[in-house]
């Protein structure tokens, strides 16, 4: 009988640990995952899974080496899927120090512990699409890197550093994925999507009045993040390590993703004033959303759009959800959630 896969994924509590989790036990895997001790439930999103005999937990984080050692030795992985990460880049403005050693100093920890267990391993790397920053789209492979935040910068050192450069200097195998924003409802209700679905859900049910919100004209382009974790299976069974953007080739704004919640939500929304004063207002003349200079951030990426040409042709993949489905999916699944709380 043939040996089945072994896969290792840090980060498999989040969204797209969880989402690749069960794609790679559907494809017959056995899955190792990476997790860190919270104050919180860490089997929030793949608790359906946690008696799967395919799933096996290991605590462990990327800033404890030995941890790192323990893991892969008993998981002796053929493919190796880094999703940890400090991934919220506002937080990172406030913590600089500890973004660098997660997100730069832990990507290498894991793959010089990985290629000790198996030489032959191959590797993903999550980088980002915040590592355009300032560069106009649409963004591609050959767009020029211009971070504004901890959080890019780190990954982008990262990139540089251990996924070309080890890549060259000692021929691993690291393909990295270049992931534009990508959101479910599985999305953390910090990041503003999911904030905004979670917000207009308790609104209109009346659990809650208003949510204020930074930057409404800041562009993003938005998938489904159970579509992109597909690519990056795709990455690692190709013959060569390399590194592909994966987007929709659409933009839309914070201010769209409102207004296209809303219409989900049949809530009507006017939006008055202008700058920090301005207001999104329903019925009766209610204020629902206020602007509040503390979601802005020291710098800001205005516009992401992804090109994604080479992921299609090379790799066969395509986004398969648009903005309206995805908006749909995510409000409709906060409003049944907060339904049953009434
Ligand atoms: O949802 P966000 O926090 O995501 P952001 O910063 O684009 O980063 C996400 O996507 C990246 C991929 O490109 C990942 F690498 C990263 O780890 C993360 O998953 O913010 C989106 C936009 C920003 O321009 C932000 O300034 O929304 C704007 N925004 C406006 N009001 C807000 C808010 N963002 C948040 N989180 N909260 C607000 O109230």
């Amino acid at each position: 009988m043939k040996e089945k896969k072994r896969a290792f994924i840090t980060g498999i509590t989040g969204q797209d640990g969880s989402y690749l989790a069960e794609y790679l036990i559907k494809k017959g895997y056995d899955v190792w995952g990476l997790m860190r001790r919270t104050s919180l439930d860490p089997l929030m999103r793949i608790h359906t899974m946690a008696d799967d005999r395919s799933l096996k937990l290991r605590y462990g984080n990327l800033r404890d080496t030995s941890s790192l050692q323990r893991a892969l030795e008993e998981a002796k992985p053929d493919e190796v899927y880094n999703l940890a990460a400090l991934s919220d880049v506002g937080i990172s403005f406030k913590c600089p120090e500890e973004t660098m050693e997660v997100n730069y100093y832990g990507v290498s920890r894991l793959i010089l512990e990985a290629v000790k267990v198996n030489k032959k391993v191959r590797i993903y790397q999550a980088s980002t699409s915040e590592m355009f920053g300032t560069t106009k789209p649409p963004q591609n492979e050959r767009s020029i890197f211009a971070p504004v935040s901890p959080y890019a910068e780190a990954k982008l050192m990262a990139y540089r550093d251990f996924v070309k450069g080890y890549r060259e200097q000692y021929g691993y195998f690291i393909a990295s994925g270049i992931l534009f924003n990508h959101e479910s409802p599985r999305r953390g209700e910090h990041f503003v999507t999911r904030k905004i679905t979670v917000s207009l859900a308790k609104i209109k049910l009346g659990l809650q009045k208003s949510f204020s919100l930074g930057n409404l004209d800041a562009r993003r382009d938005w998938g489904y993040a159970s579509n992109y974790v597909t690519a990056m299976h795709a990455m690692l069974q190709q013959k060569k390590p390399d590194d592909f953007v994966v987007a929709t080739g659409i933009s839309h704004s914070v201010r769209d993703f409102v207004e296209e919640a809303c219409k989900e939500l049949d809530i009507p929304l006017t939006w008055k004033g202008k700058s920090l004063k301005e207001v999104g207002v329903t019925k009766g003349n209610k204020t629902i959303v206020t602007i509040d200079k503390e979601f802005y951030r020291p710098a800001e990426v205005r516009a992401l759009c992804g090109d994604a040409t080479k992921a299609r042709t090379e790799l066969g993949w395509k986004p398969k959800v648009t903005f309206e489905e995805l908006v749909r999916m995510m409000t409709r699944a906060d409003l049944e959630h907060y339904k049953k709380s009434l």
